[in-house]
């Protein structure tokens, strides 16, 4: 399939390199994905326009990081049907702020709250991966083979036993 599937967003540049790790992911795992900075409070307008129309790109699943109050995921759910992984970056009280802003959308309005900061992000393309592979047999087949190769990765014992 060569239309992107996944949209990873995020506040700011400064939150690059959390998200990065959800790139990284998707990559491994040869799903298509776009990635952009949307700033739902310094650019508006342009949160307006992509999330009105990213279900009619393909986009199937968005990855959004914000920190601090992080009003883009629940903003851009508010505007969409396609469903919204939120990503809390680690902010100037560790992300604690970010995390509850995300996880803490009132009713009507979901948003899949992952975990503080890189974890959160990786996890999150984990996430999407799983959506995708719901309907998509060469995801779950590479996701199955990630997963595999993450089990192998375990020692039964410290090195230093
Ligand atoms: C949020 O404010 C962004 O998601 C970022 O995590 C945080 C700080 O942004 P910068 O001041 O680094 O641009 O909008």
């Amino acid at each position: 399939m060569d239309r992107k599937s996944v949209s990873v967003i995020m506040g700011s540049e400064s939150d690059y390199d959390t998200m990065m790790c959800s790139e990284k992911i998707l990559t491994e795992l040869g799903i298509k994905h776009e990635t952009l900075i949307i700033s739902a409070h310094r650019t508006p307008e342009r949160l307006y326009e992509y999330a009105k129309n990213v279900k009619d790109r393909g986009i199937k699943v968005i990855i959004a990081g914000a920190g601090g109050a992080a009003h883009l995921p629940g903003m851009v759910a508010s505007l969409t049907s396609v469903p919204v992984l939120g990503v809390p970056i680690t902010s100037a009280i560790c992300g604690i702020d970010s995390l509850l802003s995300i996880v803490q959308m009132p009713k009507g309005t979901p948003v899949a709250t992952l975990s503080i900061g890189k974890p959160g992000a990786q996890n999150a393309a984990i996430f999407a991966a799983k959506i995708l592979a719901q309907n998509d047999q060469d995801v779950e087949n590479k996701l199955t083979q990630w997963i595999e190769r993450q089990r192998k990765s375990v020692k039964l014992k410290p090195e230093a036993h």
